[in-house]
């Protein structure tokens, strides 16, 4: 029997009978084959059929729909994609074998056996869905979507001749830009865009529809391909700004201590004229990571959007457009996560059009070495996300995926990716010989002609513009480049670089002097906290819950971790501050110690009652987060540099999960400011703490966080007090400048009976302290410097073995080390023995990092042995021990050999 490979014996009986309840219900929710499959066999129903001597015209439809079904899956694996038909990347498998022959010959067969009469049905499905321009569309589940795509896809026509001659205009554009940088710089590495130059076509028509559609504020995530190019012929930067850079200077006036970033990293803000009115274009700067700045974007638009609603303008005045390559964004775990944000209520952006530069080449590793899936788009099939792909030596129809992408996104509020699928004239960089690994390919490439020359051919083939304006207006870019070059030699940028509009109250984080007073009237504070506590009438809550918000009520003797923060937040609230928090699970809290939402146990309903403090307060957020440290904290990194004003804080579940997430850390939060002048306010609370529970969950890496710090680019606290903690977060918004602040958060802490402050602490006069000492009654011989829930350990045996000779000084802020505060204790006790005890590991904690800084301080107070010694666990690769009994022994000794 012939194996059939029609996609309608392939479906099972259920789907068909999911599929025709969709039909009964409403025709127009299926996709139009399958509509009108259903129609067909409604008329089949209806018509007597003889005793098969001939073949009903009915049979002959239904095949024709089998072809059509055929197209509308695996249309795209005919398409013409590749424009050097050499690497025809889309049509192999992991193993370079070609084409899965069952699924091509699903239409092939069914074009086949089309009979003659519905031969040119095949033709034209051919026609539109095998052409350069191709769409993925199985995967969408929402069966209406499908519909809606495949049928604006078949609608879609040839762009207008106005669009026709800008986009050849930006060819022409891009040409000369790469010619003149290739010329005056053979050497220098610029990521030139020859071969890809269809993105700048690509890009002009999104930003031009943006525009026609009310959107005002475009975020473009970027990456390196033809990145110059873009910032000089479609965002706008100026070409003398470009040039400058690119020869050499110093991106920020009067800032030459800073190290700055290379030109194809920086970002930009700018306006885009488009025929509807202006558009703000920010390009976001990105560091050389693939696919890092991605969650970035992310948040910042969300930010812009969030902004925007509260101006009653609407969320939908803000796009965000993200670059990609093919290499990275079909394995790196940052686009996985991205496209898991996407439709989620806190970190939605109403879609995000997605460009991928396809060059079918990484550096120098092809398509069947560089992934398994089909396209580099296969993420995006985890989503109803529009797929396009299109082949790059096709303008035209490069243009019509911009649209398709376009409204898909703007109607749907749904990611929509275009794979431009297109080559690499050059190596990776302009230095890099590809021809040493792809002699064969290269040899194509070499002989391939420009995008430019190709669809100039065709345009001056149907009359729509001549070869002379074509030699002007390419003379016309040279003359501009020429100018512009002639300018940069002595042109020097005249912005500081630091952020304006709402950055321009805040100054960059080493100008900052003063400390802000964080204490809050007691009054008001017992106001808030009962608002606090108060539970809506009929609301049913868990017992245990509402004994802890009793709790909350009453402890102003003796305040707790929880209380001490809701507080901040409740007062930042109040004054107009919004508040931000996401993490995993920190609505309750993974201690279970906030309960930021009160569920009622009968209903289910949420309270939250930091959102009913008064009518007029600030927004306040508290969002469980998805498993993903990687976006999420990009994400909050994103909402931090476009909420100054705001409190913008991650928490993760345990601080050592935030290595997930250190590509973030690295090159944005702790190197933003020096890079690319871009500060941010961020809180990363890590809990950390070794408690005898294992390895896992006990470090936050402090040593880390340390080696991370210079120049006071960040702050490092591990706050031991709720009311230290509760100023932390207050001074944090407080402040004129904005810093990074990562808090080792506590974990024993949240419940340790002497880990409670008075509301007394949190009051009016009262601030952060960075340094809090427990000073003994007779003269001090021994002082042990130390840090966060260890003190409390030490501070209990000095206590128990009244030992009255030992101070102890409890460092809550650990970078800036604070040496005005502990100067004055070091110059008292100028002939006692000083040592430094931690918890952590030798290798680990804050000593490697602390050791010199505090012996220079010793030195500077003149104490007679300026020398310290630690007192720590051995050094160990693993943060902590499994046993907890051996941890409880081993952190006695720790503690007593502090003493001796
Ligand atoms: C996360 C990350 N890993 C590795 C690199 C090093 N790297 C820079 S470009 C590149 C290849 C990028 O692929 P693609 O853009 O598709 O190729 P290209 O056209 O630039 O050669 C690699 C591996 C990087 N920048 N980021």
């Amino acid at each position: 029997m012939r194996r059939t490979t029609s996609p309608l014996a392939a479906a099972s009986a259920n789907y068909l009978e999911g599929l025709e309840a969709v039909f009964r219900k409403d025709p127009n929710a299926l996709e139009p084959g399958w509509r009108a499959v259903f129609q067909l066999l409604d008329e089949l129903a209806a018509t007597p059929v003889g005793n098969g001597v001939h073949m009903p015209p009915q049979v002959k439809e239904a095949q024709a729909l089998a072809l059509a079904l055929a197209y509308y899956r695996h249309g795209h694996r005919l398409a013409d994609l590749d424009p050097l038909r050499v690497l025809d990347a889309p049509l192999r498998n992991a193993n370079g074998a070609p084409m899965d022959a069952q699924v091509a010959s699903a239409a092939v067969l069914a074009m086949e056996q089309a009979p003659k009469g519905t031969a040119r049905d095949a033709e034209t499905l051919h026609r539109l869905h095998a052409g350069t321009l191709a769409i993925e569309t199985s995967h969408i589940d929402d069966a209406r979507l499908r519909s809606g795509l495949i049928d604006a896809f078949e609608r879609s026509e040839l762009p207008s001749p106005e669009t026709r001659l800008a986009a050849l205009a930006q060819l022409v554009a891009a040409e000369q830009f790469e010619a003149f940088l290739a010329v005056k710089w053979p050497t220098k590495k610029r990521f030139g865009g020859e071969g890809a130059d269809a993105l700048a076509p690509l890009m002009h028509r999104l930003l031009e529809r943006a525009g026609g559609a009310g959107i005002r504020h475009i975020v473009i995530g970027p990456m390196h391909r033809g990145r110059l190019n873009l910032m000089a012929n479609v965002y706008g930067e100026p070409l003398v700004e470009i040039l400058a850079k690119f020869k050499g200077a110093h991106p920020f006036a009067g800032a030459d201590g800073i190290a700055a970033d290379v030109p194809y990293h920086q970002g930009f803000e700018g306006k885009v004229a488009t025929s509807a009115g202006e558009v703000t274009i920010t390009v976001v700067p990105n560091p050389s990571h693939l696919e890092a700045v991605n969650p970035v974007v992310l948040g910042r638009v969300r930010a812009l959007q969030d902004d925007a609603r509260r101006e009653g303008d609407g969320a939908g005045k803000v796009l965000g457009i993200i670059l990609h390559t093919d290499a990275s964004v079909a394995v790196q775990g940052s686009v996985l996560e991205m496209i898991q944000l996407s439709g989620l209520e806190g970190y939605s952006t109403a879609g995000t059009i997605h460009v991928i530069v396809n060059n079918q080449i990484g550096f120098t590793t092809e398509p069947h070495e560089a992934r398994t899936s089909l396209y580099c788009t296969g993420a995006w099939k985890s989503i109803d996300s529009a797929i396009l792909h299109v082949n790059g030596n096709d303008a035209d129809a490069v243009i019509r995926a911009a649209d398709l992408a376009f409204d898909f996104r703007h109607e749907h509020r749904r990611d929509a990716v275009i794979d431009l699928i297109c080559y690499r004239k050059n190596g990776h960089n302009e230095i890099d010989e590809p021809r040493f690994t792809q002699p064969l390919i290269y040899r194509t490439i070499d002989a391939a002609p420009a995008l430019r020359a190709l669809y100039e051919e065709t345009l001056i083939g149907v009359g729509l513009v001549s070869s002379e304006e074509m030699t002007v207006l390419a003379q016309k870019h040279r003359d501009a480049l020429q100018a512009a070059y002639q300018s940069a030699a002595d042109h020097r940028p005249n912005r500081g670089g630091f952020p304006s509009g709402k950055w321009a109250s805040r100054v960059p984080a080493r100008a900052e002097s003063n400390e802000p007073l964080t204490g809050v009237r007691e009054e008001r504070l017992i106001e808030l906290l009962e608002k606090l506590s108060s539970i809506p009438q009929g609301f049913s809550l868990d017992r245990k819950v509402a004994r802890l918000m009793r709790a909350h009520a009453t402890s102003q003797d003796a305040l707790r971790w929880a209380t001490a923060e809701a507080l901040a937040f409740a007062s930042l609230l109040t004054e107009g501050v919004r508040v931000r928090l996401s993490g995993q699970d920190v609505v309750r809290g993974a201690f279970s110690h906030r309960h930021l939402a009160l569920t009622d146990v009968e209903t289910g309903k949420r309270h939250v009652p930091l959102a009913h403090l008064s009518l007029d307060q600030a927004s306040f957020e508290a969002i469980n987060s998805p498993l993903s440290e990687y976006a999420v904290l990009g994400f909050e990194y994103g909402i931090s540099l476009e909420c100054p004003d705001a409190l913008t804080i991650w928490e993760a579940q345990f601080g050592d999960f935030a290595n997930g997430a250190q590509i973030i850390i690295d090159q944005f939060v702790v190197s933003g400011e020096e890079k690319w002048m871009q500060p941010s306010g961020l809180v990363l609370l890590l809990p950390h703490g070794l408690e005898g529970q294992g390895p896992e969950h006990s470090s936050a890496r402090p040593e880390r966080i340390l080696q991370l710090a210079a120049k006071e680019n960040i702050e490092i606290a591990n706050p031991s007090t709720p009311a230290n903690y509760f100023h932390l977060l207050r001074r944090q918004v407080l402040r004129r400048a904005r810093k990074p602040l990562f808090v080792t958060s506590p974990k024993t802490l949240l419940r340790l009976p002497e880990a409670v402050s008075p509301l007394s602490a949190l009051g009016e006069g009262e601030s952060f302290k960075p340094v809090l000492s427990c000073v003994p009654h007779g003269s001090v011989r021994r002082v042990i410097l130390s840090s966060g829930k260890l003190a409390y350990e030490l501070e209990k045996h000095q206590h128990m073995e009244k030992i009255d000779n030992t101070a102890i000084l409890r460092l809550e802020r650990l970078y800036p080390l604070p040496e005005s505060a502990l100067l004055p204790y070091l110059c008292r006790w100028r002939d006692a023995d000083f040592v430094f005890a931690q918890e952590e590991p030798a290798n680990q904690g804050w000593w490697s990092y602390l050791d010199r800084p505090l012996e220079r301080l010793l030195h500077e107070a003149e104490v007679a042995k300026p020398s310290l010694v630690c007192i720590t666990r051995p050094a160990s690769p693993s943060p902590a021990g499994s046993f907890h009994g051996d941890h409880e022994k081993d952190q006695e000794v720790l503690v007593r050999r502090a003493f001796t």
